[in-house]
């Protein structure tokens, strides 16, 4: 390794919810770190993924889609965008082909002038549209301070290497930020967290992915095996009825599905104890958002 030619920098994913943002940031970390689901709000907190290689560091930060804030909750998701942008070195503007530009891009867009580092955009879900869209779309952004803008699919693998070619143009010298084989800060806890909550964003409708959140008690690893408990924190009697099911066996789906993810991640086996609870409103509480991690 060449110290005087290392490249290292920080990279935050931004825009409006479901565009792709998880999808894209866990394609260029070949690693399912960030959860992903075919709602919007997926994603609540910022999630950090590191990039290794022998000349150069990228820390990509996936951030939740950019709303409205109309709970406390929404607010600090706001928050995690701007701290990401703080730091950042590059900013990746996702969006989508098909939906392109609603509200919310013109208010990025907006915000993102202010921002003086490299602007890259990338438009995604090009499978669902036909050539003419994309060329329509890429003329709008034309117009914004991009230094580059990328019309791909993220179903499609060999973005990888496209989105990192072209963020590795604007990446500084600069030495590692983190150690050479760490692949995120966060602990274990959040991501077994997370990919319960992404079981429930896959498992349920209406409000209670968006009423629900997720607390791991306990991750006790075994050698072979992991025993985990955590708690399903709901807004509702009537919520923890649903999420139960009949016999108990939606739950009991979702547990299962939990249970195959945390496998995939920690390559142990894995038996995981859920927990139903009910805290009224704790979207709207400072207490309880903190209490949950927000
Ligand atoms: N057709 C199509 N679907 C895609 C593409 N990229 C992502 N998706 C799907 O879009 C949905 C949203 O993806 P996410 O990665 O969770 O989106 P996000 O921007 O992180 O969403 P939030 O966390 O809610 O802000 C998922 O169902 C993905 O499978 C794409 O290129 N084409
Ligand atoms: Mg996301």
């Amino acid at each position: 390794m060449d110290i005087t030619k290392f490249k290292s920098g920080f990279v935050s994913i931004i825009g409006k919810p479901n565009v792709g943002k998880s999808t894209i940031m866990n394609i260029l970390l070949n690693e399912k770190l960030s959860i992903i689901s075919p709602k919007p709000q997926t994603t609540r907190q910022n999630v950090k993924g590191i990039l290794n290689d022998e000349n150069k560091q990228i820390i990509f930060l996936d951030t939740p889609g950019f709303v409205k804030a109309r709970y406390e909750l929404h607010e600090k998701m706001l928050e995690y965008i701007r701290n990401s942008l703080q730091d950042s070195d590059i900013v990746l503007f996702v969006t989508d082909a098909n939906h392109f530009p609603t509200d919310y891009d013109l208010e990025i867009l907006k915000f993102l002038k202010k921002i003086k580092v490299p602007k890259l955009a990338i438009i995604n879900k090009i499978d669902l549209v036909t050539q003419d869209v994309i060329k329509e779309k890429i003329e709008i952004l034309s117009k914004e301070n991009f230094e580059l803008i990328i019309p791909l699919s993220a179903k499609e693998e060999k973005i990888r290497e496209v989105i990192l070619i072209a963020v590795e143009q604007f990446l500084p010298l600069h030495p590692p930020f983190y150690a050479l084989d760490e692949m995120s800060d966060l602990p274990m806890k959040f991501f077994v967290q997370e990919l319960i909550r992404e079981r429930i964003f896959h498992n349920y409708g209406d409000e209670i992915p968006y009423s629900s959140t997720v607390i791991v008690e306990h991750y006790k690893d075994l050698g072979n095996k992991v025993d985990i408990e955590a708690t399903i924190w709901l807004e509702r009697k009537t919520q923890k009825i649903i999420v139960i099911g009949k016999n108990g066996e939606k739950i009991k789906k979702m547990r299962i599905e939990a249970e195959k993810e945390i496998h995939s991640l920690v390559q142990k086996r894995v038996k995981l104890n859920l927990w139903i609870k009910i805290k009224a409103n704790w979207r709207k509480k400072t207490n309880a958002l903190k209490e949950f991690g927000y």
